[in-house]
């Protein structure tokens, strides 16, 4: 059936076109056959040995295997295969297969006979089938293979980097045909021609059209190749008309409109875009062989020393994100809707710039930054290291010229980049020469790649994003090559303090007069479960993600000189090898994996709205838990607010508690919250004007004094050796700090917060991949050294759960973006002890690394009876090395 919809498709299509000779494109996404298991063209199509499953494109093969706790992911082979009807109209026609990006090498094969193959995963690329296939509309004759490989291949880039290499059909497939004249495809261009704007002003504008017209019949041809331009309204502006006489090949071809009057120029704030028709034609028929339709957008630009970015003569200052292209549960295999929907979420916050890193993205990306205005870096993935072969550096160079001559039309486009932290994972450590010859390669192939790309695009500027070791990139002469130099800066993050951070912007702005820079990543993992009242770095809390904004974004915006300020990341992406508090994802995003927006979103929202604006960045940290003062039944907590107004007029439950002055976007107060729901109300206040935010927030009142009759005991979750809170928002839950026990309340005795060993980044912890739970912060932390824990609760029956995990040991790969320190060998001192609970021995001789493993989820309930004053009293008492305990829940049952 859905054949013969696709049949029916293609038929109507083509018949409704074929009058004239204009290009079809039709989307071949539909009810793909797909397998891993080894497959041969040669064999039978029927063969029941190998399993197949029905997909839809895009697709990915990796989607649901890397958030497991098995490491790794699958990188091999994997087939697609369908029966197609391809219509008899297209018989006379050239047909091609268009991939818009399929990961990582295609090969592709048309009724038995390979019909092409492509490599790289991140550009598109069309193989002519024309000859393989069968015209007959009628039935399903051709069987298309498509043979796809995302194996570690060290002659193409990436070969290691910080997110997930998914392997598939990614992308939009199209079955593409076009009349035997017409618009050269190379490079998987398929837009056809070129288009620049080699002069720009306000009173006038310039424009180049070049291209190249295939003849793939046996005739010459007396051809006329006309471009229109069109302003927003479909009214034509301008044309040019050349006169081509073409024989077999391909030929050349460049048209110029000198000037455009007045032109409406592009920028963010007014993405004014005109439309550019190119179309080939016999001279004396006047018959229509083929057209194309491109955006053009006026604008000029500059990147400077000392002024930083200049957008049509003034200066600008781009503020954006980098994009990954992956989804919760979708990897890679995105629709086009979602990659518009992150531009407008990027365009919501205020941002002007995407860094489309670490590789060119899916078409549907620039389409939507041009019609948006948001300006653009593109890039190919050479990141972190190379490999010295011809076939490295061909396929480098391959990409490079992919990406130019597929995205050249599009006006957001700024800058093109070709390398990423190229020296971070310096090859040769132990072999200074070797490493020194090493440098050297690098270097000539960054002034090749950079060449090519000032050859294929004079119009743009070059990048190469660099780590943080300034020093390194001087003296290998990389600071050199590009018309750019990004910065991706983690201080105080990975290493160092803040203010190092300003620090280095200085240092470039003396060292390296005359050389423009934008800051192409900064940013701090924030996980949404994680909140904090003293936030420290790398404790992952979105408290200290927030003030890290705030700081590297005043000092950039301090220093005219620094072009720009992207942030790593929109959003949160697979990192298959990562640990931390949430395995597999980095975190940095300002919008989590599945787009909901992070307190810093709302920062930046803040700092770049035109229109008044206010919110509560923890409006969404919605099950809050506190202790009760003990004489007012309340809990002081801090609620931050994000606003661009003078100043901020709090209300809780309809009464006025507070009036904050707005410093630097945010503005802070402590609340008074009750237990119940607390209605929060905050209005923005400025000449006038106003704004306000609602937030309704679960307070959950816990009594200092257990036996406190005015407030029963419940429950209690505590974290143990941290200072950070945890909420699990399936199970509605939230995990506080812990205290130290005194009498009539609750808490611990004896030992002491575990640190891992020779880890400076951590406050304290591990961020070891904790087995065996999603909520691995509550393993995370632990008090090592733990005597007792008691809580003096009244009378009742309750139910104590005992959370550990072994934290030290070897089991651990190290961290896979490390950027400072390696880690301190492990002592894995073996550890005994038994658990009394009341004097009761639930666990003796606990053996947690022996029994378990090390860093496995281990959690233990007990039934508890309490008929005495004393309480819970759980002792831990040591029979070899130091007894730990990393959480602790008490639930009442009645
Ligand atoms: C970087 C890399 C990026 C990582 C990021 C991080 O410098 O360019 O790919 O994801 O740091 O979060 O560590
Ligand atoms: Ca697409």
């Amino acid at each position: 059936m859905k054949y013969f919809i696709l049949f029916y498709c293609l038929f109507y299509s083509v018949a409704s076109w074929s009058q004239q000779g204009v290009r079809t494109m039709i989307s071949v996404n539909d009810a793909w056959q797909f397998t891993r298991d080894s497959f041969s063209i040669s064999g039978s199509w029927k063969s029941s040995a190998v399993k197949w499953q029905v997909v839809n494109l895009p697709h990915t093969w990796n989607a649901d295997e890397v958030m497991d706790d098995v490491a790794g992911y699958y990188r091999g082979i994997g087939w697609y295969r369908k029966k197609m009807a391809v219509s008899d109209h297209l018989k006379n026609k050239q047909v091609f297969l268009y991939f818009e990006g399929a990961n990582q090498v295609t090969e592709v094969f048309i009724n038995g006979n390979k019909a092409g193959e492509h490599i790289g995963g991140y550009t598109g690329f069309c193989i002519p089938v024309s000859k393989f296939l069968l015209f007959d509309g009628k039935e399903n004759l051709n069987e298309i293979v498509v043979k796809l490989d995302n194996s570690h291949n060290p002659n193409i880039p990436p070969l290691s980097a910080d997110f997930t290499f998914y392997g598939g059909m990614y992308r939009d497939v199209y079955l593409m045909a076009v009349d035997p004249v017409h618009f050269s495809i190379t490079g998987g261009a398929v837009q056809g021609v070129l288009i620049s704007t080699p002069s720009v002003n306000e009173k006038n504008a310039a424009i180049h059209i070049k291209g190249s017209v295939t003849n793939a019949t046996a005739s010459k041809k007396n051809l006329k190749v006309s471009t229109q331009v069109f302003d927003k309204h479909r009214n034509k502006i301008a044309q040019v008309i050349s006169k081509l006489t073409v024989l077999t090949g391909d030929h050349s071809f460049e048209q110029d409109i000198k000037s455009i009057g007045n032109p409406k120029l592009w920028s963010p704030e007014d993405p004014y875009l005109y439309s550019v028709v190119t179309t080939i034609s016999d001279a004396a028929s006047g018959e229509q062989l083929d057209e194309v339709t491109n955006p053009l957008g006026f604008r000029w630009f500059q990147f400077d020393a000392d002024k930083g970015f200049l957008l049509n003569g003034h200066p600008y200052k781009l503020v954006g994100a980098s994009r990954h292209q992956d989804f919760k549960q979708k990897g890679n295999a995105l629709p086009d809707e979602m990659a518009w929907n992150d531009l407008a979420l990027l365009k919501k916050m205020g941002g002007n710039f995407l860094r489309i890193a670490h590789y060119p993205q899916d078409p549907s990306i620039l389409e939507a930054c041009d019609q948006l205005g948001i300006l653009t870096s593109v890039e190919i993935p050479v990141v972190n290291e190379i490999t010295e072969s011809d076939s490295f550096y061909r396929n480098c160079q391959q990409m490079l010229v992919e990406m130019v001559r597929q995205n050249y039309n599009h006006p957001s486009i700024v800058l093109w980049c070709y390398m990423n932290e190229i020296l971070l994972r310096p090859r040769f450590n132990d072999d200074n020469e070797r490493q020194v010859l090493y440098y050297r390669n690098i270097l000539q192939l960054a002034k090749d790649l950079d060449s090519i790309s000032r050859k294929e695009d004079p119009f743009r500027f070059t990048m190469i994003a660099n780590h943080g070791d300034f020093d390194r990139y001087n003296k290998t002469g990389l600071t050199s090559v590009p018309g750019i130099i990004g910065w991706n800066l983690y201080q105080g993050w990975y290493g160092g303090q803040l203010a190092d951070f300003s620090s280095f912007l200085d240092k470039h702005h003396q060292s390296l007069p005359g050389c423009p820079f934008l800051i192409s990543e900064y940013g701090a993992d924030a996980d949404p479960r994680i909140r904090s009242f003293n936030p420290v770095k790398f404790d992952k809390s979105v408290e200290y993600a927030t003030d890290f904004h705030q700081f590297y974004l005043e000092a950039i915006n301090k220093r005219p000189f620094v072009a720009g300020a992207i942030v790593w990341n929109l959003a949160d992406f697979n990192s298959e090898g990562r640990e931390e508090s949430m395995p597999h994802i980095n975190n940095k995003g300002l919008l989590t994996w599945d787009r909901k927006a992070k307190d810093p979103y709302y920062f930046y929202q803040a700092k770049l709205a035109k229109q008044p604006f206010i919110k509560i960045t923890s409006g969404d940290w919605k099950l809050r838990t506190g202790i009760s003062d003990s004489t007012a039944l309340v809990c002081k907590q801090p609620v931050q607010v994000a606003s661009n107004m003078d100043s901020v007029i709090f209300m809780l439950n309809g009464i006025f508690i507070s009036a904050q002055k707005v410093v630097n976007g945010l503005c802070s107060c402590l609340v008074p919250f009750q237990n119940g729901v607390n209605i929060l109300e905050v209005q923005g206040v400025q000449d006038g004007m106003r704004c306000s935010d609602r937030a309704d927030l679960d307070f959950k009142l816990l009594p200092w004094n257990l036996k406190d009759k005015s407030l029963p005991f419940t429950g209690i979750n505590i974290l143990l050796g941290a200072t950070r809170y945890f909420i699990d928002e399936e199970k509605q839950q939230t995990w506080i700090p812990d205290q130290t026990y005194q009498p009539g309340s609750w808490g611990c005795v004896g030992g002491k917060p575990f640190k891992m060993a020779g880890n400076n980044r951590l406050p304290y912890g591990t961020e070891k991949n904790i087995l065996g739970t999603d909520n691995d912060p509550v393993y995370q932390t632990q008090q090592i050294g733990i005597q007792q824990y008691r809580l003096d609760v009244p009378y009742g029956e309750y139910e104590v759960t005992l959370h550990f995990a072994e934290l030290q040991g070897a089991q651990m790969k190290p961290l896979v973006y490390n950027l400072t320190q390696n880690e301190a060998t492990e002592n894995s001192d073996e550890r005994i002890f038994h658990v009394l609970v009341n004097d009761v021995m639930v666990m003796d001789n606990l053996n947690l690394a022996k029994q378990y493993g090390v860093a496995r989820a281990v959690a233990k309930k007990v039934k508890v009876s309490v008929r005495d004053q004393s309480g819970i009293i759980i002792r831990f008492n040591a029979v070899k090395g130091e007894p730990v305990l990393n959480a602790l829940q008490v639930k009442r049952i009645y």
